[in-house]
């Protein structure tokens, strides 16, 4: 997806700070040569792709897994490490659940329209759709090179007219349901993208991708998507979803829903309605502000006030409303007043610029004791301020509940009770009601913009907007246009003259582009039915797959992207095309990638780690591996080559014991072991607790390792277990086993029950021989021994038989231990079941 794809500003190339050791990149590069993952990747994926073992049919008699990463903006510059990491941890679920023997569904496409595409263009003098068709290429071939499963029968690309025609049908239903409208509104306007920008895409005033460029306010005629129609669904479906809580509540942050009363105050002999969730604070109320924005406001401005309200107004820096809590409350006097309608007080009104004009009724009845806003204001002013609930002091705005005083009738209640009690007294008198709000806007989807989809509605000086009739679908986008300022596509205008479809006078094609959150909104549906020609998708075939079941990108799309791809599956439904309300049922967001130098890796840095390159270097194995064992993968990754190497030492290592193995008879504590394992392990895939695998896994082959002789079955299951992660040379020891099948369809070993508690017998004597070695080689004294071992291991061990088994004093910290004692960092040493030692003078 694009957002955090958009940094093609400011790219610095600085120059990589990596520091080789010399010596050790020719050992690993010896060992390279013997093991030559190079022939043997190439030939595992030529292979599943012969047999087309990822491409996947409905199947009714099999259960199914739905998993998605979350498609890429396809970059000129290829994969970074955070795609791969992403398309890593999925495809190791997707391989463990393909192996449980579920019909697993793994699709992979390309979110290409957008804005980057057009800036990335211009810069480089390519026309869009060639940029982004060779970016694509490029991104397929490094997403094969990895080895990922996907189902390649179903690749698209948003930018191909297949997929966007879709999207214009999809924008035609709305419009027949009224979804689609359009209307002048303030929009933000960054005049470096020269395009009208999002709330969502305003940080702090500035543009989200200008990070120094203010956004200006702009009146626009835009299109919007009536999402707020689905406000309530969308809200009370969040609390259902098995999503990240933070996720959670952050969608519940952003669609805010907030209950209160309505009360109609007397404005000039006319009812306003005001919107309040502290009804109980009515006998606070000193004065009433309006938004300066606010249709009305001219309504209650009287001649004298008039210059001071438009001396303001125009002052007044039109921001994001979001940012508005952070503004300095400032206002001027209307001239009018307002009746209190339980007390009867004549309170002032003022036009402000901490109201929101959109939001309730765009005023807000002013309760100086009891809200922040409205005290500084005050102050600021010198209005009144006169508590009315018990518990504050003269510092500032008392906003808890509280037991009521200056309050006629309603003294004495708590607030709880005061809202319900003077709602119902409202109510009675008609002269209130009690709503709900949402903070949710309907979408701007405008963007006056060339690479996006085209709006299928045309504009006839006698029929007005008039829709494209769906048989002309899809308005593919011009070819010829003139890049520069403002929207090229202003520039093709054969391409905008036309025929009204209702009256065939001359007319003309809109001109505005969709946002690209429009395309991404629903392609995991068009998934599941790829190449259907005729129409959106099958309803079977989207059922039978959907939801999702792991959808798996960045936290930074907790709000846009998963919200309004919620809405359209709401909307989808609705017209009946789906039997589900929701995209995915499963949730995960994976970390961030941090370079060597201890930042986020990105362009600017110039600390960015090219997947390609460590692929060359390295093999896809090994940083597959590394990947998940350096790491958990909702965690934040620190990147690092010298652990690299380790990781291609394991991979070695085990090559070369399968290399060597003598086939025979498991030892008991072997057939104990690899039992556990599997049991573990899968566990571990369930869950995304990949880094656990590779410790278990490791563990395992330690024991493994050191067997005079073990079962065939074992010696697969061992290939089997490790799979997922590392595909391609399992694939190729498991031939070497005598196996004409391949690994990846083979199934999931099944675990006994175990016995014995021979294992932690195991680890100690383990660590106790290690010890003993480390020992062995030292020639200087030392009274004291500290070791460091794994944290999993903390709970296994036998401390007592350890300590018993030296005589000078030992001491034992786990690796992560923050408190530890380790001046010779001997811990970063440390893998299972040989801890790290530090033997003290
Ligand atoms: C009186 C009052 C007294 C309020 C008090 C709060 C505390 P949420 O929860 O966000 O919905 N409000 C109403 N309309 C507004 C607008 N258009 N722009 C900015 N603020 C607005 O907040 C609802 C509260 O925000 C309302 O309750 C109103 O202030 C204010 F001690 O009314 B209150
Ligand atoms: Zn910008
Ligand atoms: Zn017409």
């Amino acid at each position: 997806m694009a957002f955090k794809d958009c940094v093609l500003e400011n790219e610095k190339k600085g120059p990589a700070t990596l520091t080789h050791n010399i010596l050790k990149q020719a050992s690993l590069c010896s060992l390279m040569k013997e093991f030559n993952f190079k022939n043997i990747e190439k030939k595992w994926q030529d292979r599943w792709e012969k047999d087309k073992i990822f491409e996947v049919r409905e199947e009714k008699r099999k259960e199914k897994f739905y998993i998605l990463e979350m498609f890429p903006y396809p970059s000129g510059e290829g994969l970074h490490m955070g795609h791969t990491w992403n398309y890593v941890i999925g495809d190791i679920l997707a391989r463990y659940k393909i192996m449980k023997g579920l019909n697993v569904l793994h699709p992979m496409g390309y979110d290409s329209l957008g804005l980057p595409a057009e800036n990335a263009a211009i810069k480089s003098g390519t026309h869009p759709e060639d940029y982004t068709k060779n970016s694509i290429k490029n991104f397929i071939k490094q997403q094969k090179a990895l080895g990922l499963s996907f189902d390649w029968s179903r690749v698209l690309s948003t930018a191909d007219p297949e997929y966007y025609k879709w999207d214009q049908w999809i924008f035609l239903k709305m419009l027949g349901k009224n979804l689609a409208y359009q209307k002048e509104s303030a929009v933000n306007w960054c005049p470096k993208c020269e395009t009208v920008l999002a709330n969502e895409q305003v940080h702090d005033g500035k543009c989200w991708r200008h990070e120094k460029t203010n956004v200006r306010v702009k009146n626009l005629k835009q299109w919007f998507l009536k999402i707020t129609n689905y406000a309530n669904e969308l809200y009370e479906g969040i609390d259902n979803l098995d999503w990240p809580e933070k996720t959670k509540a952050m969608q519940k942050n952003w669609i805010g829903k907030s209950e209160g009363t309505e009360i109609l105050f007397e404005i000039n002999k006319e009812k306003w309605p005001i919107f309040t969730t502290r009804p109980d604070t009515i006998f606070g109320v000193t004065f009433m502000v309006i938004s300066a924005q606010h249709q009305k406001l001219k309504n209650l401005i009287t001649p004298k006030q008039k210059k001071a309200v438009e001396n303001f107004q125009n002052k007044l820096n039109s921001v994001s409303e979001r940012d508005l809590s952070d503004l300095e409350k400032e206002g001027v006097f209307t001239g009018s007043y307002a009746v209190n309608p339980i007390s009867s007080e004549k309170v002032p009104i003022y036009a402000g610029n901490f109201v929101v004009a959109d939001y309730g009724s765009g005023m807000v009845m002013a309760v100086p004791a009891h809200d922040q806003r409205d005290f500084e204001f005050a102050k600021k002013y010198k209005i009144e301020i006169k508590p009315v609930i018990d518990g504050g002091n003269d510092k500032g705005a008392f906003e808890g509940n509280g037991r009521l005083f200056n309050s006629g009738k309603f003294n004495n209640l708590n607030s709880e009770k005061a809202k319900e009690e003077i709602t119902k007294f409202l109510i009675q008198k008609k002269l209130g009601k009690k709503v709900t709000n949402f903070k949710l806007r309907d979408w701007g989807i405008s963007r006056q913009r060339y690479w996006g989809t085209p709006i299928p509605v045309i504009h006839c000086g006698k029929c007005e907007t008039v829709p494209v009739p769906e048989k002309d679908l899809p308005i593919i986008l011009p070819k010829n246009v003139k890049f520069g300022k403002g929207n090229p596509l202003e520039t093709a205008t054969n391409w905008i003259n036309v025929k009204c479809p209702k009256c065939k006078g001359n007319a003309k094609r809109e001109t505005d582009t969709m946002d690209t959150f429009v395309n991404s909104s629903w392609y995991f549906l068009r998934f599941t039915d790829k190449n259907n020609n005729k129409e959106i998708f099958k309803k079977s075939k989207a059922n039978y797959w959907c939801p999702i079941d792991a959808y798996i990108g960045g936290a930074e799309h907790a709000c846009m992207h998963l919200i309004y791809s919620r809405f359209y599956t709401k909307f989808l439904r609705d017209l009946d095309l789906i039997d589900f309300d929701e995209p995915a049922a499963g949730l995960f967001h994976q970390g961030l990638i941090y370079g060597e130098d201890g930042f986020k890796m990105s362009k600017s840095r110039g600390n960015v780690i090219e997947p390609l390159n460590i692929l060359k270097k390295y093999g896809a194995d090994t940083l597959r591996f590394f990947l998940v064992s350096a790491a958990s993968p909702d965690k934040d990754f620190d990147w690092s080559e010298k652990e690299i190497g380790g990781s291609l030492k394991f991979i070695k290592r085990v090559i070369s014991f399968y290399e060597n193995n003598k086939i025979g008879k498991d030892s008991e504590l072997l057939a104990n072991k690899i039992n556990s394992s599997v049991k573990k392990i899968e566990e571990f895939y369930e869950t995304f607790e990949y880094r656990k695998a590779t410790i278990e896994i490791r563990e395992l082959f330690e024991i493994l390792e050191k067997q005079k002789e073990a079962s065939k079955e074992t010696l697969e299951k061992f290939l089997q277990l490790l799979s997922p992660i590392c595909p391609h040379i399992t694939e190729e020891l498991w031939e070497k086993l005598g196996n004409t099948k391949l690994i990846t369809k083979s199934n999931w070993p099944k675990s006994k029950e175990i016995k014995s508690n021979k294992q932690t017998k195991d680890i100690n004597d383990s660590i106790i021989n290690h010890i003993k070695e480390v020992i062995s080689k030292v020639s200087s004294p030392f009274n004291k021994i500290f070791i460091y071992i794994m944290p999993f291991e903390l709970s296994k061990i036998n401390t007592k038989k350890i300590k018993e088994s030296f005589k000078q004093e030992l001491e034992i910290f786990a690796v992560n231990d923050q408190k530890k004692y380790d001046p010779e960092k001997k811990s970063k040493k440390a893998i299972p079941g040989r801890p790290g030692v530090y033997l003290k003078q």
